[in-house]
């Protein structure tokens, strides 16, 4: 039974980066269908009883096509929106600390130019879709973007996602409306990066 991650902070703690209706419909309604949908397709799949991640990176091994892609679509959706529910809190933003600090330093050249990166990958994303800073299987931090639910795990990168931006509408519409530029840079004041340390330091002794 795939449960959805419990968010630590309330619906209105994120105000005014995202307001507290965007986060209860997103929360509430969009991530707890996922996770329902995922739950009655995997029991279908007969995958109930492997980890997310074991389903999304191998997603050829479900026969059916039509649970095969729903799976990967909401699947997706169930994995992608506890990463980036996770990465989020109150009182966050600033800037990263110890080696991912370093390590962002030495791949990107600064934090500035990471947001730089990671700005043009969401709002150069064409419609719906996700921003992502992940971990390498020989430990060096890559950035993508990706359409819909699709993740650097479906995708079959063997990746391991520590930071996740949803670029869907429903992630920025009732307070930003077409202006999605304006609900990236915004997001950076919401990211927990002490949340992406630890990610990062588990996914290099992974
Ligand atoms: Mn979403």
């Amino acid at each position: 039974m795939f449960e959805q991650y419990k968010l630590p902070y309330s619906y209105d703690a994120l105000e005014p980066v995202i307001d507290a209706e965007t986060m209860e419909t997103h929360y509430s309604k969009h991530h707890a269908t996922y996770t329902a949908t995922l739950n009655t397709l995997a029991e279908k799949a007969g995958v109930q009883d492997k980890t997310i991640e074991e389903i999304l990176g191998n997603l050829d091994q479900i026969a059916d096509a039509t649970v095969r892609n729903g799976i990967r679509n909401n699947g997706g959706g169930y994995y992608n929106h506890n990463l980036y529910f996770k990465i989020m809190g109150p009182n966050a933003g600033g800037e990263p600390t110890g080696a991912l600090k370093e390590s962002m330093d030495r791949t990107f050249g600064s934090f500035e130019a990471f947001k730089d990166k990671i700005f043009a990958l969401a709002t150069g994303q064409f419609g719906s879709g996700w921003a992502w800073m992940s971990v390498t299987k020989d430990g060096q931090l890559v950035l993508s973007n990706s359409a819909n639910q699709d993740n650097p795990i479906s995708l079959g990168t063997e990746n391991t996602p520590i930071f996740a931006l949803d670029v869907w509408e429903h992630a920025y519409y009732l307070k930003y409306k077409n202006l999605r530029g304006d609900y990236v840079k915004n997001f950076f004041h919401v990211v927990n990066w002490d949340v992406v340390a630890e990610l990062y330091e588990a996914a290099l002794t992974k």
